[in-house]
């Protein structure tokens, strides 16, 4: 429809403030760092069109997708999609925060307009009868699923030698900031393309780790949400004692609208009936500047590299980068106290060893068995995958599954476990490491009356994961150019190197979120650590484009 007069006037003074002066006063011109409630208000007063916007993304993807393989897929529904949606913001009516918004989901969401694979080509053959109930609220709520991100295949459940970030489906992700830098896993082109701003936010999982991990590595937010917290119903499963859903993105505010919309009750997935509410709060609301005033927070760091990932090496130069972000905690208004894990006498290590043993006990049957049940709940169709070991026939013989590079023994595993799920000894396996884990958190906030901990995040994601609680991570920084260059097992990924970004995990009891959001914003503000950090490869494409594109499509 030709536009009215007043409309014309009105765009034309809009066109003529764009062409003269910063069409943006207060808004980042960059999708590197632009919030999504600023996309809003640009979509808001038609800037920009959400349709623009997709376009946008796309083109971005498709500049830096050969060198990272962050996207496996886009969706080809979504431009039509965000034409919807903008007509509807046309009509006046708006969804929420996140109307037009385009988001990419982890390869392990459940989608009914996109193969699902986990990475996987041979799962990739079988259809979803519908989305996962994350991805169905985000579309309600007028998110505009761009397409699904790269991931370690099944979301690291495949081989030990398998590179993380590297899937059948998607090939081998890689991180920006540095040259053949890993990206971590599992959740790694969620990370790579909240970075790089390949989508204005995304979703990952966790298990142990993989919404952390990739956060640190690629210089974004993580938000790995109390177990419970967000349904897992239509997500490729590993175990449903830890698997967690949640958002990774450029800010903390950014991840808090994606936790806003997919936090809640699921009738499908009979762990979010433990949330201690009727509905969960509201966490865009915690983002106050201030939330870090008189808190107590533990202070956790290990001298030697426990966990190895990297080796031992870079230790200093990490405490420098970690001590930095402990003046920023102290600026913002925290009391810093140092306290110790809660081990209770054993040392780490065993602690450590306790908890990995006892999770493989229950770890792999539970896998045995979601993997069944969700494969059972696939669509059928003349090219699907019936059952688990037909499934695993395709991994061992599909020729694009390599599996003479890339070893299927974690599989080989699971489907040689005896024992049930439900199982006394899963159970006992899982109380054991549970409890372990969880007092590793929970006795120092006790002993020391703290409001949450801080520590590094390889460390948090260890010891969170079996008790299922939640990690706020955030970038604070790049090792330093006297950080030594750590090449991961495989030889083919760096895993530590000067230039690499490090990340600060806040942690706390379950059904914190709320809390160590504000925590994290309010660190945030006064640290500013994101923008300082240059990715090495980056689209050029960026906003002016689209604004450009709209007011001479429009006059
Ligand atoms: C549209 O919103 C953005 C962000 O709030 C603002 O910077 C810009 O000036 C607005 N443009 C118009 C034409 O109102
Ligand atoms: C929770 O749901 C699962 C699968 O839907 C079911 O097997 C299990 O029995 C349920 N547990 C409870 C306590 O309802
Ligand atoms: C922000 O936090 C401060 C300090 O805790 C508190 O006094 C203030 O009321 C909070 N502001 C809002 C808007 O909640
Ligand atoms: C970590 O790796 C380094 C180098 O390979 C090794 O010297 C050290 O003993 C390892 N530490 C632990 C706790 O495994
Ligand atoms: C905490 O430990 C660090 C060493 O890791 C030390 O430099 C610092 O002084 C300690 N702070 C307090 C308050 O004891
Ligand atoms: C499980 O944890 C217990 C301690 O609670 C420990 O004695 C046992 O060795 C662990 N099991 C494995 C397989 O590591
Ligand atoms: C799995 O499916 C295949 C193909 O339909 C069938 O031949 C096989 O018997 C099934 N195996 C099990 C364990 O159900
Ligand atoms: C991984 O393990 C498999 C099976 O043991 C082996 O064939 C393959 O060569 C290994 N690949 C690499 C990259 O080491
Ligand atoms: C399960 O039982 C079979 C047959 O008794 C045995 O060969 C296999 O090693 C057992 N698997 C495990 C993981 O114990
Ligand atoms: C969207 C996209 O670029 N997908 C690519 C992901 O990686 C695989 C393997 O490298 C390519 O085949 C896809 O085209």
């Amino acid at each position: 429809m030709f536009p009215t007069t007043p409309t014309l006037v009105y765009l034309l003074l809009c066109w003529l403030q764009l062409a003269t002066s910063v069409p943006f006063s207060h808004t980042s011109r960059s999708l590197l760092d632009i919030s999504i409630s600023d996309l809003g208000a640009l979509l808001g007063n038609g800037t920009i069109t959400s349709y623009g916007l997709v376009d946008l993304y796309m083109r971005r993807t498709k500049e830096v997708n050969d060198d990272l393989n962050a996207v496996i897929e886009l969706n080809p529904h979504a431009l039509n999609t965000a034409r919807q949606l903008d007509e509807e913001r046309a009509k006046g009516s708006i969804r929420g925060p996140l109307h037009g918004i385009p988001i990419l989901v982890k390869d392990n969401y459940a989608t009914d307009d996109m193969p699902t694979g986990a990475g996987s080509v041979c799962l990739a053959r079988s259809r979803p009868r519908r989305d996962a109930h994350v991805v169905s609220r985000l579309r309600k709520a007028g998110a505009i699923i761009l397409g699904k991100a790269n991931l370690s295949e099944f979301s690291g459940m495949r081989g030990s030698n398998v590179t993380e970030g590297w899937s059948a489906r998607g090939g081998q992700t890689s991180g920006a900031y540095v040259k053949h830098q890993s990206a971590c896993g599992s959740s790694s082109g969620s990370g790579v393309a909240a970075s790089l701003g390949l989508a204005a936010g995304t979703l990952g999982t966790e298990t142990s780790g993989s919404i952390s991990c990739p956060a640190m590595f690629n210089n974004v937010v993580g938000i790995k949400p109390t177990v419970g917290l967000t349904s897992r119903d239509g997500v490729v499963p590993l175990t449903p004692r830890q698997d967690t859903t949640g958002p990774i993105a450029q800010s903390v505010a950014d991840a808090a609208a994606i936790l806003d919309i997919i936090a809640g009750k699921d009738v499908n997935d009979n762990y979010t009936s433990a949330q201690p509410w009727d509905a969960p709060p509201s966490y865009t609301s915690a983002l106050n500047a201030s939330a870090l005033v008189g808190k107590r927070l533990g202070v956790i760091w290990l001298d030697d590299d426990i966990l190895n990932i990297t080796g031992g090496a870079n230790r200093e130069q990490t405490k420098v980068v970690f001590d930095k972000a402990l003046l920023d905690l102290e600026a913002a208004g925290a009391e810093l106290v140092n306290v110790t894990l809660g081990t209770r006498g054993v040392s780490l290590q065993e602690a450590a060893q306790w908890v990995r043993g006892n999770m493989s006990e229950y770890a792999f049957p539970d896998f045995k068995e979601g993997m069944s049940t969700y494969i059972g709940d696939l669509l059928p169709g003349p090219d699907g995958i019936a059952n688990i070991s037909e499934l695993y026939e395709c991994l061992k013989s599909d020729p694009l599954e390599q599996a003479s590079t890339f070893s299927l023994e974690n599989w080989e595993l699971a489907l040689q476990v005896n024992i049930t799920a439900g199982s006394a000894k899963a159970w006992e396996a899982y109380v054991a490491a549970s409890g372990i884990s969880r007092n590793l958190i929970v006795d120092p906030i006790v002993e020391h009356k703290l409001d949450a901990i801080v520590m590094p995040p390889e460390l948090s994601w260890t010891a969170t994961a079996s008790p299922g609680l939640p990690i706020v991570t955030v970038p604070i920084g790049a090792l330093g150019d006297d950080a030594e260059t750590v090449w991961g097992d495989s030889g083919t990924l760096i895993r530590s190197a000067p230039g690499l970004p490090l990340g600060l995990s806040f942690t706390a009891d379950r059904w914190t979120e709320k809390e160590l959001i504000g925590y994290a914003y309010a660190y945030e503000q006064v640290s500013r650590k994101r923008r300082t950090l240059k990715p090495q490869i980056k689209p050029s494409s960026d906003l002016d484009s689209i604004l450009k594109y709209n007011m001479l499509e429009l006059l």
